[in-house]
């Protein structure tokens, strides 16, 4: 770590970093350098105060278990805002907030929030060290959670701090009193009220999304804005790297809301018959891809430098390669604690001693969950045992097909391919998934979720709409659209699909689908499989008919309510609207 003095930040940096100051008023300042001793000593400091448990070293080397405040476990969407002079700008599934109020919000929670703390001032980028694709930014806080976290999702610290331009993304997080009654995470992408100079403001959480501000408030809220005016795309995306057998790379992109499978989807292993037979898979990003036209075709690359991803589900069978990236240099939140030092989740083959849930209970299993289900962990992606070698590429990669998905028990077949760019955007666009424990509110609630977006969209979602037909207006090649649901279900409950390592035979059908123009049956929705590799799975006739039943009258009263939603929002671009007849014409 390093005094204001000893870095090797520009002038205007210095002069924001010394405003923050005197506003917040710290004990001290530390710019961080992000070296494995500066990582050791705050989690030393943490391991004293009892805010981090360090793990098992034979086991879990260099990782710890922090718990969270227990009314402060998932992102709060109900409490994040975007100001703007404006409320158009924002749109109706953004909460909106004018600049006044923000200003109010800054005055009130900020004004000396560190006092008696030390503030810690984080120089961070966002993608490939002298991309093209590169952002930067700097988080201040006075959360030591935050800065470790940082350390692991993002790269950051000395080789950052003489890169910082003159423009850089500004991000004051303030851990405060953890009220959710006054929880705030504030967005400022277009002006700023006088007095207010930054571009995120966070108080009164210590909670992932909420907190870690380079990962959704940034690299998606305000990267969605910028991406807008300048012509590309910042998604909620997978990127994952898929060699043929003749050694080609394939490269796929995958929006699908939060807890619904990108990580799972981006650390795929190919089932045997499929290694065997020499498909490969690599990862390049777990949560959010930038997108770029480049000589007329999208190139994406991951902005992040780490993971920060759901535990619960995790183990050898459903996800190997998340289970060898976790067990060193991780970071555990709110999973449970074995006896023996050593993190547990439901998942994991089932323990009959007592162990720590966690809230930090000792206690038998017992049908609550032991670890929260949006638990978490954080690791480097170097972590990471199949890395594409274009991780760092400047270029980033070019894509070849994106995919769209959520869960949806019922009605959305397990594969299908949209028409053309234009119907694509239709299907991403009315999404409708079932939501899950990655915010807080109701689990299992049908709603809308356009392009796994609605949270982190950070302006009018009609116009990004509109964005992204005029960005597939300027690609030369288009990657091809396809919508996937891995969680249909039996009427008693159970998963129809295995999921997991077996979507591979979807993945295959997918780049199949990329190079021919056969094995595809036209339906009113897109074209479905006519063929698709299923040996081995044990699956009945009835499952495999529901997995791609065409139900026309559920079908038609998913129209009525994208109808509904479409209006709700207003301003949809005409081409979608079109695209919206059409599907309705078919339908009938
Ligand atoms: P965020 O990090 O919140 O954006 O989530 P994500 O989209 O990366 O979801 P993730 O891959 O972490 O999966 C969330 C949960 O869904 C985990 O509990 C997984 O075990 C489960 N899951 C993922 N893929 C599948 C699948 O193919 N089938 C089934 N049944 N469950 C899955
Ligand atoms: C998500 O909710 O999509 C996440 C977790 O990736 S958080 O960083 O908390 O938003
Ligand atoms: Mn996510």
């Amino acid at each position: 770590m390093l005094a204001l003095n000893e870095t090797e930040l520009n002038k205007n940096a210095l002069r924001w970093i010394e405003s923050i100051k005197k506003f917040t008023d710290p004990e001290n300042v530390l710019v961080c350098d992000g070296s494995r001793e500066e990582f050791a000593q705050i989690a030393g400091e943490m391991v004293r105060s009892g805010e981090f448990i360090e793990l098992n070293k034979d086991h879990y080397p260099n990782s710890f278990i922090y718990r969270s405040d227990r009314t402060d476990v998932a992102r709060s969407e109900e409490r994040t805002f975007i100001a703007a002079p404006d409320s158009k700008m924002v749109g109706n599934l953004n909460n909106y907030m004018s600049l006044e109020q923000a200003r109010d919000v800054w005055n009130r929670f900020f004004r000396n929030a560190y006092r008696g703390k030390t503030m810690y001032v984080i120089p961070y980028a966002l993608g490939p060290l002298d991309s093209r694709f590169t952002d930067y930014g700097v988080e201040i806080t006075d959360s030591k959670y935050v800065v470790l976290n940082l350390h692991y999702i993002t790269r950051m610290g000395k080789q950052i701090m003489q890169k910082i331009p003159d423009r850089f993304v500004k991000g004051v997080h303030a851990t405060g009193t953890l009220d959710p009654n006054s929880k705030y995470i504030i967005h400022l992408p277009w002006d700023k009220p006088e007095g207010v100079d930054a571009d995120i403001l966070s108080v009164n959480t210590n909670y992932g999304g909420n907190a870690l501000l380079s990962k959704k408030c940034h690299a998606l809220r305000i990267a969605s804005v910028k991406a807008r005016s300048e012509g590309w795309l910042a998604e909620h995306m997978l990127l994952l790297e898929v060699e043929d057998p003749r050694g080609r790379k394939i490269y796929i992109t995958g929006a699908f809301p939060s807890a619904s499978g990108k990580t799972n989807l981006s650390m795929i292993n190919p089932p045997k018959h499929y290694a065997d037979a020499g498909w490969k898979t690599r990862l390049l990003s777990d949560d959010i891809s930038w997108m770029k036209i480049e000589n007329g075709k999208l190139h994406a690359t991951n902005p992040e430098n780490g993971f920060f991803a759901v535990v619960p589900g995790t183990n050898h069978r459903t996800n190997r390669n998340a289970m060898l990236t976790l067990t060193k240099d991780t970071i555990f939140t709110n999973t449970g604690l074995t006896k023996t030092g050593e993190p547990w989740w439901e998942g994991l083959d089932p323990v009959d001693d007592q162990l720590y849930d966690w809230k930090g209970i000792l206690r038998k299993p017992n049908g609550e969950p032991i670890a929260h289900p949006n638990s978490r962990f954080t690791s480097p992606l170097a972590n990471y045992p199949f890395l594409s070698e274009k991780i760092n590429d400047p270029d980033g990669v070019p894509v070849s097909a994106i995919l769209f998905g959520g869960r949806r028990a019922s009605l959305i077949p397990l594969v299908y391919e949209a028409f053309n760019w234009n119907h694509g955007v239709f299907m991403g666009a009315t999404m409708g998934v079932e939501k899950t424990a990655a915010s807080e509110g109701k689990v299992g609630e049908l709603r809308r979720d356009p392009m796994a977006m609605r949270p982190f969209c950070g302006y009018n979602i009609a116009d990004y709409f509109k964005h992204w037909i005029e960005v597939g207006q300027k690609l030369r090649y288009k990657p091809k659209i396809f919508y996937v649901n891995w969680f249909r279900r039996r009427a008693d409950g159970s998963f129809i699909w295995p999921g997991f390592s077996e979507n591979f035979r979807v993945i295959e059908w997918i780049i199949y689908r990329l190079d021919h123009n056969d094995n595809a049956v036209e339906t009113p929705i897109g074209y479905i499989p006519e063929k698709i590799n299923l040996e081995g799975l044990n699956l009945s006739t009835h499952d495999l008919e529901e997995l791609f039943r065409i139900d026309r009258e559920g079908w038609r009263e998913e129209m009525r309510n994208i109808g509904e939603y479409f209006s709700h929002i207003g301003g949809i671009p005409e081409d979608l609207m079109r695209e919206f007849e059409m599907e309705k014409r078919r339908l009938s």
